[in-house]
């Protein structure tokens, strides 16, 4: 592949709600572009974006994969963003690197909430934004519905460019409103112009044709103070004065563009391809970037190729064969194969080797990527986020934001013996995926994988046992029960045995009562030396140690004072061992006695979810034993500070999904212990019995 600078480079997301077409348009225009022999199909598992296992197996998108591609001397670079909600680090990852966030948009389901994310994101970091409404071939297809709801969710910047034209629910052919001629499309997908529809089809179409004409001039009018002067005289625009307020529309995020398409009849990928071009914004007219130097001031960098090099890390894939690679954008100068750079980051050098063009799983070798171009790198030492420099200029740039991991399971090895190739595989899934995390809880000493959904952990199981060979099963996590008292109570132990020569004797008495604090409080009050001093650290050591297991349950023990208040010895069978042994009889009668209880981990939990969602979601916490501590409108929405049992919290992910539809999120911390209620206990009981089997 060629060199490219920054002017004939177009940098797009395609992003959008699952199924929505994204795949298939990516493969659509492809194909148009040339730079692909055949139209694969997503059900039959052989496009060039869904390339990876997992995803021809799920016939789903789980990687944003980049297909970079030449059309009229044009490089674009095409990054196909999965829309599960599971896989949403994917998207941020792509709509960071682009400069255009293409939104699909199916004809057939309309506006969802995946057109609203992608939107969201695509607005919040600044991008330029289109919808292509996909599907318009479609027997259950409306393309002037879906317009309306477009228009009601986003408002008056949504400016439709390219429609059908409806008869008997078909499209006859497509208009398009730059060049104002209509065109229909032959059996090989070549575009064969027709005429404008009549007067009396226009008139029957929900959206007359001269009514979108007029409000799409208005549109291009606010955009420039000399078109609009035009406007109000009833000048029509030209076909260069309507590309050039289009353009300059969507770089300043006045309009955005609506196109519409088929992939079955490749209807319109043409002019899809044309308005990329013409339409787009290049990394040339995009504003500056905002980058942070070395001693924390701000500066700007604004794709100059003649700048010093500074380049952006915005995805790392784990490959089993090519190694670890890096997807890199230049944001300033030029990025050189064999040259040696700065990690911004971690301040150590960088040798960069090989630098690739991609495309799909295909890649093709180029010596060096100019501002604003994406390539690819293997087996570098940058991560995902980290920004390469030249040493004479060291810049970061602000971080790709990923949502907070919150769905958690316990994960171990099916084998026992397989650890390391685990953790080392974990360590390679960690590295490409920004919304795992691998913990090990404190209190239960499980390691835990989360993600964002159950589908994600599955994909992840399942790639760590396809691409490095590590066979592990998820569980759902322990809760970290404990156990406590709740009377003062006065116990005896004792340990005598004679057995042949030397015999064993330890005798106390213990006072036990509840304290606050979550190891022992242990105190002595023996007077006359009952027990001799040198024994007391044998008595405290005895106390820990069965402390570790409760006695209803097994569950550690908190909020435990132990005042050793008399006993006795004998001067040749007591020990040390002796004493430990007495401590224990007592602590396990004492235990008994006072009262015993099961405490459970109560945490806080922040849901942000849109307002009707509020009471669905008030109902769900209160199954979940949950209490609401207080409620405030944030943006786009109210944000639910309640107290809820761990226990309780398992299913929550999948739930608030289903209620919110993917718009809700949350945040779940470790507030404190509580008295577990009386109805569980025996539940709680039997568990703890069966996981100890
Ligand atoms: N009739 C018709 N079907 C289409 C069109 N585009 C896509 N489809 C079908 O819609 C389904 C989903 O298409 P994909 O391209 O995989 O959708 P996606 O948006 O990439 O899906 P995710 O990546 O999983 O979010 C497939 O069965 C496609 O064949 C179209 O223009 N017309
Ligand atoms: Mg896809």
């Amino acid at each position: 592949m060629k060199e490219y600078s920054a002017e004939s480079i177009r940098n797009i997301a395609v992003a959008g709600h699952s199924g929505s077409g994204k795949t298939t348009l990516a493969e659509s225009l492809l194909f148009k572009a040339g730079a692909s022999d055949r139209l694969g199909k997503t059900a039959d598992g052989n496009t060039v974006c869904d390339y990876d296992p997992e995803e021809i197996k799920r016939k789903a998108s789980l990687n944003a994969s980049l297909a970079a591609f030449e059309y009229n001397n044009i490089k674009v670079n095409l990054l196909d963003a999965p829309g599960l909600f599971d896989f949403e680090g994917e998207s941020c990852e792509a709509i960071n690197a682009a400069d255009t966030v293409l939104i699909t948009v199916s004809a057939k389901s309309g506006v969802k909430v995946g057109t609203e994310k992608a939107y969201e994101k695509a607005a919040a970091a600044g991008k330029a934004k289109m919808f292509v409404v996909t599907k318009v071939d479609d027997p259950d297809a409306n393309f002037y519905n879906v317009l309306t709801d477009l228009k009601t969710v986003f408002g008056p910047t949504v400016c439709p460019v390219i429609v059908p034209v409806i008869r008997d629910h078909k499209v006859v052919s497509y208009v398009n409103l730059i060049e104002m001629k209509a065109y229909t499309y032959d059996n090989n997908g070549n575009a064969v112009e027709t005429e404008m529809p009549t007067a009396e089809v226009s008139e029957k179409m929900e959206y007359r044709i001269d009514g979108l004409i007029a409000a799409f001039s208005e549109a291009v009018a606010e955009t420039d103070d000399e078109l609009m002067e035009k406007f109000f005289e009833g000048e029509a625009f030209t076909q260069k004065e309507l590309v050039q307020g289009l353009h300059k529309g969507m770089n300043t995020g006045v309009i955005t563009p609506v196109i519409c398409c088929s992939d079955v009849t490749m209807g319109c990928i043409d002019m899809l391809l044309k308005e990329i071009e013409l339409l787009m914004p290049s990394p040339a007219d995009c504003p500056a970037v905002i980058a942070n130097t070395a001693d924390g001031d701000i500066t700007e960098t604004s794709y100059d190729k003649s700048a010093s090099t500074a380049a952006f890390v915005f995805k790392t894939i784990a490959d089993p064969f090519v190694g670890k690679m890096s997807f890199i954008k230049v944001m300033d100068g030029q990025l050189k194969a064999n040259g040696e750079y700065v990690n911004a980051a971690t301040n150590t050098p960088e040798k960069i080797g090989k630098l690739y063009s991609v495309c799909g799983k295909k890649q093709t070798e180029v010596s060096v990527a100019y501002a604003g171009d994406i390539v690819a790198a293997v087996k570098i030492g940058a991560s995902t986020n980290d920004t390469l420099c030249s040493a004479d200029r060291v810049v970061s740039y602000d971080p790709i934001v990923f949502p907070a991991p919150c769905y958690k399971m316990a994960v171990r090895a099916k084998t026992q013996g397989d650890e390391s190739k685990i953790s080392a595989g974990l360590q390679k899934l960690l590295d490409e995926d920004k919304t795992l995390a691998l913990y090990q809880d404190p209190s239960t000493k499980e390691q835990i994988l989360a993600g964002l959904g159950e589908q994600h952990l599955e994909v992840a199981v399942s790639k760590l046992k396809n691409k490095f060979g590590a066979d592990v099963v998820l569980s759902v996590p322990k809760i970290a029960y404990k156990e406590t008292i709740r009377k003062k109570v006065k116990c005896e132990g004792k340990h005598k045995k004679q057995s042949g020569g030397h015999g064993q004797y330890g005798h106390v008495w213990i006072e036990f009562e509840p304290c606050i604090s979550d190891t022992l409080v242990f105190e002595e009050k023996v007077f006359g030396g009952a027990v001799p001093k040198n024994y007391f650290p044998a008595v405290e050591k005895g106390l820990q140690d069965s402390m570790a297991k409760g006695v209803l349950a097994g569950f550690p023990v908190t909020g435990l004072k132990a005042i050793l208040v008399d006993g006795s010895y004998h001067p040749v069978d007591s020990s040390e061992m002796a004493f430990k042994t007495a401590a224990s009889i007592a602590y396990k009668e004492g235990m008994r006695q006072a009262d015993p209880a099961i405490l459970e981990p109560i945490g806080r939990l922040l849901v942000t979810a849109p307002d009707d969602n509020t009471g669905d979601i008030m109902g769900d916490l209160n199954k979940r034993r949950g209490r609401v501590i207080g409620m405030n409108p944030v943006n786009k929405g109210t944000e639910i500070e309640a107290e809820v049992p761990m226990r309780e919290m398992q299913s929550f992910t999948t739930q608030l999904r289903q209620i919110t539809r993917g718009k809700g999120s949350f945040t779940f911390e470790f507030l404190r212990y509580e008295q577990l209620p009386a109805n569980l206990v025996s539940d709680v009981i039997l568990s703890a019995d069966n996981n100890a089997e």
